[in-house]
């Protein structure tokens, strides 16, 4: 088999997707998703201009062959517009991969290894009454396990809170990314939210109980000792996971977190590379991998950083909000249904547009999504439906402190 065509497509149905379409000279295609927030264009240009040209001709069979060709020909290494335009080409020749198998993608990682993937969705309130409201309404959806994200006394907008109920008043879903020229600016105080937080959960566990798996994101925007009591405060609440406490480049910040409190840790979504988690698997200081296969390298490189995890007792957490396309969820949905390590999936519902635009097979029943049964990834792009959707320029918000420094968002 050889490949005769690699289309990178951009689409903007409810938000920018960059999708890439490998097509070979036996009739089979494969999608892979190269979305990455905010900054869509440069894994188009990235695909288009760098990647494409070195496709063509080569045998799609060759996944492990093409990986690394394309990782270590580049000379430039790691890098999330890099790493996502790699994962765009190694989902799509897994595609191929399964569809010429005649199998749905997680036979070929080794089969299943579970009935279905349990998944948590984001509820999120400006105050208390709103967000048992919007956990109840996830509880409706089916939902058995669920973020909680909420608005701070003295704070205009905080990160993962939904302003208000959506137009059609079924979804509370939040999408940080603005169609806008520029970035909005939001505000931020670390100790205000710090005094605020663990009465939230404290309330939560009064209406709702013990039982209900509660997770919560802290977006990147406490030092180390901040969020060593965070966690410590959220222990009676019994979270799940408390998510990127701390901006997490330093790797080594995480002993001080680990070292006084046993609130699990989850951590990855902004990394790109197993390299980015190699103190923290090894010293064994998370106990979540948030990694999105779309940022990542795609399945040829999650499943070795997962493997790693794995001899540390760490599972998946794998990144499935909005922006990842539905290609990148449905490759992400293959993996965790194979892997042994599997922990929980992020699940944001797209919306209707999204889904005229990539026709699903996977699917959401009692808190659990499976891939479904179709050959390859089970996804299919309508490129009438994409080319109606033209690309919007869209950011991601940014943080001020009162004093005007910026801060981590
Ligand atoms: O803010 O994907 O856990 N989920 C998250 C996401 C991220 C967005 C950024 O593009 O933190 O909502
Ligand atoms: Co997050």
């Amino acid at each position: 088999m050889k490949i005769t065509a690699a289309d990178v497509i951009v689409t903007s149905p409810d938000r920018n997707f960059v999708t890439l379409r490998i097509t070979t000279d036996e009739g089979i295609s494969g999608l892979g998703d190269g979305t990455l927030n905010g900054r869509e264009l440069s894994v188009a240009s990235y695909l288009a201009d760098h990647v494409v040209p070195l496709l063509i001709g080569r045998d799609p069979h060759r996944i492990e062959d093409t990986w690394q060709f394309l990782y270590r020909s580049a000379y430039w290494r790691r890098g999330p517009v890099t790493m996502a335009a790699i994962a765009a080409v190694d989902v799509a020749l897994w595609d191929i991969k399964a569809k010429a198998a005649g199998m749905p993608l997680y036979q070929l990682l080794g089969g299943a290894s579970r009935n279905g993937i349990m998944a948590y969705g984001h509820a999120s309130g400006r105050d208390l009454p709103e967000l048992f409201d919007s956990i109840r309404r996830h509880l409706e959806l089916g939902y058995r396990s669920i973020r909680v994200q909420t608005s701070v006394p003295g704070i205009n907008a905080v990160y993962g809170v939904a302003a208000q109920p959506s137009v059609d008043g079924k979804r509370y879903d939040y999408e940080p990314a603005q169609r806008a020229a520029l970035p909005a600016e939001e505000d931020w105080d670390t100790r205000a939210y710090l005094r605020h937080l663990p009465g939230v959960f404290e309330a939560v566990r009064g209406e709702f109980g013990p039982e209900l798996p509660l997770l919560h994101d802290g977006h990147h925007r406490m030092t180390p000792i901040q969020a060593a009591k965070l966690g410590k405060a959220l222990e009676p609440y019994d979270l799940f996971w408390l998510e990127d406490c701390t901006p997490a480049e330093n790797q080594e910040a995480l002993r001080l977190v680990r070292q006084h409190t046993t609130t699990p840790l989850a951590i990855g979504e902004v990394f790109n590379t197993v390299w980015d988690y190699q103190t923290l698997i090894r010293e064994q200081l998370i106990d979540y991998v948030r990694s999105a296969v779309t940022h990542t390298g795609g399945i040829t490189a999650m499943r070795k950083l997962l493997d790693y995890a794995a001899q540390y007792q760490i599972k998946s957490g794998i990144h499935g909000p909005t922006d990842i396309s539905p290609v990148g969820m449905a490759a992400a949905l293959h993996l965790d249904l194979a892997i042994h390590n599997f922990g929980i999936q992020e699940y944001m519902q797209h919306g209707a547009a999204t889904n005229e635009v990539f026709r699903q097979s996977f699917a959401f029943a009692d808190g659990y999504l499976h891939p479904g049964e179709s050959p390859g990834l089970g996804v299919e792009l309508d490129e009438e439906a994409a080319a109606r959707f033209p690309y919007h320029a869209a950011y991601l918000p940014f943080n001020r402190l009162k004093d005007g420094t910026i801060h981590d968002w």
